[in-house]
């Protein structure tokens, strides 16, 4: 599926040719978006929004097409609804400190996950520290899906928001992020939706999950670094404060008074990034011709078949066996450290991640001291899940000989 639009994947590895299965840290980026960049900057660089003359007025009305696209990608109500920001963890982190402005006071609680990334768990603990919150996790079954009726038993009149990742980053879980919203809208508490693992890889309506938040990455969805989104239901991003201040934020400045400025531009302060969101409407665009449910089918397969290959291997420990998936596999080999695999998987030109996946307390639950993760996007083909196969075969059988 489209792989000829990706130059990288031609890449020579120590001689061999790259196999990219490292998707979930980021995605590499198509040469309609690389292209993209370079029109932008070619032919309507100009800073938005403030100037009169016509580059200005063309590279904000690129911003804001580019905006509408992404309302449109996720199902929002309206492009006022979105935010850009420089990524999951910036979304994050603003979110979780405006929210605990106006919503959290001490003794409130605030709930996440036990298969959380350090991005939806520590701004939330920060915020947490700041008015003398609780943070409560929801734990994890034996199967490692989430304990819903734990979760449900959790919630109270204290609960103020609940922030869950709708794909874990890790295990490649779906979680049921409807279920979630549901019950924590009975309690009166809000629902915020990371993303990050998810936008690229199965379709996200925000209007059918009913979340009152969501945040993504482009960089892990075919497009540029440094440039996210938070997306908040119209009435809460109203209501809430600003996290930073400067231009663009403002209506009117005086030292005796500031107003802010309508939305989403309350919460954009400073010089947005306006070729990134640009390139990104670009990366989005390629991700619906390509086809949202082509795209989701097709990385099902893939999983599947990887799923079913790594069973090939003896002492193969896959986590969440079974399970639906997103994109993403973890697995360790009998004791063997997860780092020699990933290394040896390396020198054979084949690009996976090992470690924790900045998400220790998951990586703690598991008892082991990290995983090897695979993760595709829609240009991997099951010749890349094979080149892996046999990789991981001459890896066991060095790590076994030595
Ligand atoms: N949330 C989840 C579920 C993620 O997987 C990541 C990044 C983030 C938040 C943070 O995104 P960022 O774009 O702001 O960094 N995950 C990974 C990963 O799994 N390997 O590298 C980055």
């Amino acid at each position: 599926m489209k792989r000829d639009d990706f130059d990288i994947l031609k890449e020579k590895v120590y001689g061999r040719e790259l196999v990219y299965l490292d998707n979930a840290a980021t995605t590499q980026k198509p040469r309609q978006v690389i292209d993209a960049m370079v029109y932008a900057y070619t032919h309507f660089n100009s800073n938005i929004h403030r100037g009169v003359h016509h580059l200005s007025q063309v590279a904000t009305m690129k911003h804001e097409e580019a905006r509408q696209r992404v309302a449109d990608f996720i199902n929002a109500r309206s492009k006022d609804e979105i935010v850009f920001t420089k990524g999951t963890t910036d979304s994050l982190n603003m979110l979780a400190f405006s929210a605990g402005e106006l919503l959290v006071k001490e003794g409130d609680e605030i709930v996440v996950s036990a298969m959380e990334h350090h991005s939806n768990i520590v701004p939330w603990q920060m915020m947490c520290e700041r008015k003398g919150a609780k943070l409560r996790v929801i734990p994890l079954r034996e199967d490692l899906t989430l304990d819903m009726a734990a979760y449900k038993e959790m919630l109270n009149e204290k609960t103020r928001l609940v922030s869950v990742a709708q794909v874990s980053n890790v295990l490649g879980i779906v979680n049921p992020v409807e279920e979630i919203v549901r019950a924590a809208h009975e309690r009166g508490a809000l629902v915020a939706i990371d993303a990050a693992q998810s936008a690229a890889h199965i379709r996200i309506d925000v209007q059918e999950t009913d979340c009152d938040f969501m945040a993504f990455s482009a960089h892990k969805m075919y497009g540029p670094t440094g440039l996210g989104v938070l997306y908040g239901k119209r009435e809460w991003l109203e209501k809430l404060p600003p996290a930073e201040g400067g231009g663009e934020m403002i209506e009117h400045v005086s030292f005796e008074k500031t107003t802010y400025n309508t939305l989403p531009y309350k919460f954009e302060a400073g010089t947005p990034d306006f070729i990134g969101s640009y390139v990104f409407g670009k990366a989005l665009e390629y991700i619906e011709n390509a086809g949202r449910d082509e795209i989701e089918a097709h990385e099902q397969e893939l999983t599947a078949y990887a799923e079913e290959r790594l069973r090939e291997i003896a002492g193969m420990k896959i986590y969440a066996e079974g399970q639906r998936k997103a994109g993403v596999i973890s697995f360790n080999i009998g004791d063997i450290h997860p780092y020699d695999t990933g290394m040896l998987l390396d020198r054979q030109g084949v690009a996976v991640r090992t470690g924790h996946h900045c998400a220790e307390p998951l990586i703690t639950h598991l008892g082991v001291p990290g995983t090897v993760r695979l993760s595709v996007a829609l240009y991997n083909n099951k010749e890349d899940i094979d080149k892996l196969i046999e990789a991981l075969k001459r890896a066991v059988q060095i790590i076994q000989s030595a």
